[in-house]
């Protein structure tokens, strides 16, 4: 074998490329990036085979295989390139930024082309209409359809995902003992605990037919939940009426019983206790649709497990831990459901 030929990396004002003496190069294309071996090079592109995504160009009558970059551009709304720019052929990851989904649960991408311009993937970061648009689990914004763009959570693993978390509680550091104004416009740190708010909730669930989630803990641990195959909040001249269909899960039915109830907090009373002074929010310390009283109170005093005596005024859920025992967790979500197609005419 002959000694090493000289070959030297060269930068141009707008590409790169590897060069390599042509009397070399029958021997060493090899070697070079992008070429393939010609028999009988000439010095000419007519004769000079370049790789994929490689083009051939002369310069002082020598051939290269050369990668060209291409320009900066940002054509990805709200994404973050994940990658370094190489030149042709390179492909470009992108992540989108936190309040905006990638379309499609697909990665957006775009391929560095020759000439200079970039393909990009049919697949580009938007700003979501609901959870049901998101990939991972997470702080969003989305757009419902008439409704002004708003910050929700959403659950992306749960039972395939695609679920708006409307309440949770975790740890206490919220007070639940509140308002209908804020029952009403919602409370609380998204990420953390919060209510949603009763009239996105009415506005949500007016886009069609939606199904509700809870996910609740213990404090050893185990986990149950509660399903329900509709639900729907009316609006606030109702006094945000909900309609609650159908249970499944391990949790039991005690939210099935709220099946038609307004909403109550402490300052406006709309629960069908039979007893005329009683007002369930204020007794109970939550807002919910109470009706005489409640099988569950999620929105009632963290009181971290057994509580005895008294009013079951904690984060309670009858049919599983029973009056006197407040929950750890708990996390309430809705999912539109996806749109029954009629079957094709025969
Ligand atoms: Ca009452």
């Amino acid at each position: 074998m002959s000694e090493q030929p000289p070959v030297t990396l060269v930068e141009p004002h707008t590409s790169f490329l590897l060069r390599s003496s042509p009397h070399f190069l029958d021997s060493f294309t090899h070697e070079l990036p992008g070429a393939v071996l010609v028999e009988n090079f000439t010095g000419a592109c007519s004769s000079m085979q370049c790789e994929d995504n490689y083009m051939c160009d002369i310069q002082d009558g020598i051939a290269f295989c050369i990668i060209s970059e291409c320009p900066e551009e940002s054509l990805f709304y709200n994404a973050t390139a994940t990658s370094e720019l190489r030149g042709v052929g390179d492909v470009r990851q992108y992540v989108c930024s936190n309040e905006v989904a990638e379309k499609s649960r697909r990665q957006p991408y775009a391929v560095c082309q020759e000439g200079g311009s970039w393909k990009l993937s049919d697949h580009s970061c938007q700003i979501p209409t609901g959870c049901s648009d998101v990939a991972r689990s997470g702080v969003y914004d989305i757009r419902p359809v008439h409704s002004p763009t708003l910050s929700v959570y959403c659950d992306a693993e749960t039972d395939g995902g695609g679920w708006t978390v409307i309440q949770r509680r975790m740890d206490g550091s919220v007070d639940f003992f509140k308002f209908w104004y804020d029952y009403k416009h919602g409370f609380g740190d998204i990420s953390r605990e919060f209510w949603l708010g009763n009239d996105i909730l009415s506005a949500l669930t007016k886009q069609g037919e939606y199904e509700l989630r809870i996910d609740m803990e213990a404090f050893d641990g185990e986990k149950r939940f509660a399903h329900y195959d509709h639900f729907a909040v009316a609006d606030e001249l109702t006094h945000f009426t909900l309609k609650v269909g159908n249970f499944s899960g391990d949790a039991g039915d005690s939210f099935g019983v709220c099946d038609g109830m307004k909403f109550s907090t402490r300052d406006l009373d709309n629960d069908v206790s039979s007893l005329t002074h009683e007002n369930c929010a204020d007794r109970y310390k939550g807002g919910w649709w109470y009706g005489a009283c409640h099988h569950a109170n999620l929105n009632g005093m963290y009181l971290a497990g057994d509580y005895f005596g008294g009013d079951p005024i904690g984060i309670t859920w009858l049919t599983w831990k029973g009056f006197h025992y407040s929950l750890k967790r708990t996390e309430m979500k809705i999912r539109r459901k996806s749109v029954n197609r009629a079957p094709p005419s025969s």
